[in-house]
């Protein structure tokens, strides 16, 4: 622990440290996030939750988890040194492979010196006479910062289902993203698992090797893709190392934040059943996200969507033995790609397991969870283990979690109480001072993120140089510039068929959260344009005072 850090542990109410900037999270938007303010010459605090660096890294440890963005592109960029020394194992890395990356990243250039690991915000108010935040901490400590920055994660507050009776499960339960570090040893155990989205779809195959029975709960099936995944060739790493610059440059100006080899020209319904499903079978076999890129409107086109999903759901059909299996396991009821798109290894092939029961929990709900298992309204199931892959509350939750309060005493959460709201993603009126590391409103979780979280910390840097240079004390996002930016992404947004489904974008999977869509799927190259433009234009639609 650093001398700052012992400084900020020992304070009480009356003392406290303070900082240029506090960031909250050392994930890799943390990390990077200190690194470029220490280069501006900044005292920065980190406060980090967890005992380690990594973030969705650190936390998501359950069996099977795994990057589903290519693991040459999900990395930072900053060093060219890092880029050639880092080597990943696979095409789509382990969990474990990117949380050691991680720690590489926070020992390569001396991180840890200003993070304080074990510590959780509990409380950031912005003092209007001092325009400086107030930051408390669980350990009962508090600091004050002129720049107030999250970079807490989309995906980082756990959401258990209130399930009536599970705290008298007798045996043990588990989220999926708070899988314990020494692993839990199934070895001979009946396990119940609820949840299908991309996590509960990494980890099914991985549960049913280890356990004795494995029963899925399932209330609403996803579509997924096979990763055909692989060890790294070592020619291909080659290849892509000594052209790394140009494949971040294709990566910034696309629309996803990934390199695309090759954009789609044609519309899905131009082309003969044939071509279509010919065109299809070749982006299966390349695997993971390479089917979006197929035709140029699948997002836009319903038709041409549902001629995608049903290429996936003939893919379940002739996967999966058991055909009343198949057609569960088969989405019907909302466009592909809508919820963000699985991808697995050998999910579909799982269910051919005699040990492995698909329980469908949309038709039958749970009813509660009992001493000892799951009861449903067709019959109960018993089990030692129980697995809640049961997401997150997205985007917004890790805010609210955080106790935010903006000026006049309004909380983020009052504000935002009809559904979030930003200007670029990054900063909301009534909060000086205070960025959003790919908040609501910013390509983020429709992204490659680590391309985004790089994008979102060198314009909050520059930003803060130029407030430094220009002898600035506040920068805020102004009202009309945020109403626009809140009417834009709703805009865009509605030019897709995201809405059509009821995921986690749109608040859908917590009960009472208001429906609006939370990412910006206007796409990374145009949005990084738009932030730049703004930049250039002397911060445009920010008010900046001395
Ligand atoms: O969470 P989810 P996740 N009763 O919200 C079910 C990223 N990620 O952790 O759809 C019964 O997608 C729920 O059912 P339904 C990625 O962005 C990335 O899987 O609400 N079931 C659903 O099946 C991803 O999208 C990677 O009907 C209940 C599941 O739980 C995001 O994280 C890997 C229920 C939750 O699915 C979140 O994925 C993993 C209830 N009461 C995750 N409540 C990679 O990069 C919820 N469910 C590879």
């Amino acid at each position: 622990m650093s001398q700052a850090q012992d400084d900020a542990v020992e304070a009480d109410s009356t003392s406290h440290v303070e900082y240029d900037a506090v960031v909250v999270g050392a994930g890799f938007a943390g990390m990077y996030q200190l690194y470029r303010l220490r280069e501006l010459g900044l005292t920065v605090k980190v406060f980090e939750t967890g005992d380690g660096v990594g973030g969705t890294w650190y936390w998501n440890r359950y069996p099977g988890a795994r990057v589903d963005s290519p693991s040459m592109q999900y990395s930072l960029s900053f060093s060219s040194e890092m880029e050639q020394e880092w080597g990943w194992s696979e095409d789509y890395s382990p969990q474990s492979d990117l949380e050691g990356y991680a720690n590489h990243v926070a020992d390569r250039f001396n991180l840890r010196d200003d993070i304080q690991f074990g510590t959780s915000v509990t409380a950031a108010t912005y003092d209007e006479p001092s325009g400086r935040w107030i930051i408390h901490t669980d350990r009962g400590d508090w600091v004050s910062a002129k720049y107030f920055i999250t970079a807490a994660g989309c995906l980082s507050a756990t959401n258990v289902p209130n399930f009536k009776g599970i705290d008298t499960f007798e045996g043990q339960w588990y989220h999926t993203s708070r899988w314990p570090r020494e692993g839990v040893d199934l070895t001979g155990k009946r396990v119940g698992i609820v949840g299908t989205g991309s996590t509960g779809i990494q980890a099914i195959p991985k549960l049913a090797e280890q356990a004795d029975q494995l029963f899925v709960f399932q209330r609403t099936p996803n579509y997924s893709l096979p990763s055909n995944n692989k060890p790294m060739d070592p020619d291909f790493e080659r290849d892509w190392k000594e052209r790394y610059s140009e494949h971040r440059h294709n990566a910034r100006v696309s629309p996803g934040g990934a390199e695309v080899i090759a954009y789609p020209e044609v519309s899905a319904l131009s082309v003969s059943e044939e071509e279509r499903n010919r065109v299809y079978e070749a982006a299966w076999n390349q695997g993971a996200f390479t089917m979006l890129q197929s035709f140029t409107d699948l997002m836009t086109n319903i038709d041409a969507n549902d001629t995608a999903a049903e290429f996936v759901r003939n893919k379940i059909r002739a996967t999966v033995k058991n055909q009343e299996v198949a057609e569960l396991l088969a989405p019907k009821d909302y466009p592909i790609f809508t919820k963000r798109i699985c991808v697995d290894t050998h999910y579909y092939e799982t269910y051919n397991r005699d040990n492995v029961t698909l329980v469908d929990v949309k038709t039958n709900p749970i009813e509660e969870i009992t001493p000892t298992g799951v009861t449903t309204s067709a019959g109960s199931y018993d089990v030692d283990v129980l697995v809640f892959a049961t997401g997150f509350d997205a985007m917004t939750g890790p805010l609210f979690r955080m106790g935010i309060v903006g000026k006049g005493g309004l909380s983020l959460k009052e504000k935002w109480e009809a559904g979030p709201r930003t200007y670029l993603g990054i900063s909301t009126v009534g909060f000086p001072n205070m960025f959003m590391i790919t908040g609501p409103g910013s390509p983020s979780v429709l992204s490659n993120m680590t391309t985004s979280i790089e994008q979102h910390v060198d314009w909050i840097t520059d930003t803060i140089k130029y407030l430094k240079e220009h002898d600035l004390q506040q920068i805020e996002a102004k009202a009309d510039a945020e109403d626009a930016w809140v009417d834009h992404v709703n805009d865009v947004a509605d030019m897709t068929l995201y809405k059509r489904a009821n995921s986690w974008y749109i608040g859908a999977n917590i009960p009472g959260k208001p429906r609006v869509f939370m990412p910006y799927v206007g796409g990374v190259g145009a949005y990084r344009e738009k932030c730049d433009e703004v930049a250039a234009k002397d911060y445009e639609g920010f008010a900046l005072s001395s």
